[in-house]
């Protein structure tokens, strides 16, 4: 269901010129009192509206800076991001993630933030946020799954990512066993999956995902330049934070509802679709060793299956691929 506010932006958005209160309340069967009152929430979100005696409302300019509401209205999903905070700035959402997961918050809640002081990558390592240039986002999921399966969450949503960069672009991106995804060579995105399990059972996912949006390379830190990069580099034009997002909750709900239907099957195929250097000879490195080794694919659970010079043949579920 499109939310009221939404439906008014659309009809507001379509006229270029003024549009009365009486033209918006039958459209949208709502009393004038009720539009005024929509009117004050979108200037609220940062909308400009003017409203003109006998003319009606029209809006003047849209927001720069997303919120929780303006990123809602034109989310085209059912369950994911139905909850949905956002903030300015905070230390990690993947923290306020599980804080939430503990408030016993549902299935599909969404924390975004338009930067991070303490962004995490995997093992602890630092994700740079930058404030507004990209997506550093954490999605939290309950699923009925047992623990060993969750390895696979990670694989869908690097798909989610590749398929939301060819449906937008001509590039070709590529994914990095197991979170990386790539553009040119380059990392774009990272995603962070962390649960908490008890028994046999997954408690709930917390599910991290930056993305670097609008970042021009002077942007990107110079330790990681020569291996970092954004789909405005990549694409040569500047992004629409607020789409990207809402286009990758839309991908990732219909991709998670078939996983949960069907398996992982076929996410495992598109998996391998945009699979990086499948087939090809890497380094891979362990905390305990490093060998050379070709790719082969993932598994039917979601891990990496390599073989060696002598021809051995090893599932690999945590590692590090070099080349
Ligand atoms: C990842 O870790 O790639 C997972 C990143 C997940 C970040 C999201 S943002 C929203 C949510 N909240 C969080 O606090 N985290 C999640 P890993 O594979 O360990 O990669 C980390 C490495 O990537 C670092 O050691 C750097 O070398 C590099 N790196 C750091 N920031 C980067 C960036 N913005 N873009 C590309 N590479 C980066």
């Amino acid at each position: 269901m499109e939310s009221t506010r939404k439906q008014l932006i659309d009809l507001l958005e379509k006229e270029k010129g003024y549009v009365s209160g009486q033209q918006l309340s039958d459209s949208l069967n709502i009393s004038r009192t009720a539009v005024w009152k929509h009117m004050n929430e979108l200037k609220k979100d940062g909308y400009q509206i003017e409203a003109v005696r006998k003319k009606g409302y029209k809006i003047l300019s849209s927001p720069d800076k997303i919120s929780g509401n303006t990123l809602q209205w034109g989310l085209e999903t059912k369950w994911l991001g139905q909850k949905l905070i956002h903030f300015d700035q905070v230390e990690s959402t993947q923290e306020i993630g599980h804080q939430l997961a503990s408030q016993g918050k549902p299935h599909g809640t969404v924390v975004i933030a338009d930067a991070q002081g303490k962004g995490r990558g995997r093992m602890a390592r630092n994700w740079h946020s930058p404030k507004g240039k990209g997506i550093w986002m954490s999605i939290l999921l309950r699923p009925d799954l047992p623990p060993m399966r969750a390895p696979q969450l990670t694989l869908l949503a690097a798909t989610v990512l590749a398929k939301m960069v060819r449906e937008k672009t001509n590039l070709h991106p590529q994914i990095k066993w197991p979170n990386d995804l790539l553009i040119d060579h380059k990392k774009v995105s990272g995603i962070l999956t962390e649960m908490q399990a008890e028994h046999d059972q997954i408690q709930y996912v917390v599910l991290g995902i930056g993305m670097n949006v609008n970042q021009q390379l002077n942007e990107i830190p110079q330790d990681i330049r020569h291996k970092a990069s954004s789909l405005k580099i990549e694409s040569g034009q500047e992004w629409d934070i607020q789409q990207t997002i809402q286009s990758i909750l839309r991908l990732f709900e219909n991709t998670y509802d078939s996983y949960v239907e069907q398996g992982f099957e076929q996410v495992k195929k598109e998996w391998e679709h945009f699979g990086y250097r499948i087939g090809e000879e890497v380094t891979i490195s362990t905390m305990r060793r490093e060998w050379q080794a070709t790719l082969i694919g993932i598994e039917p659970d979601g891990a990496l299956r390599a073989r060696d010079k002598d021809g051995n043949e090893e599932k690999l579920y945590s590692a590090e691929i070099h080349w």
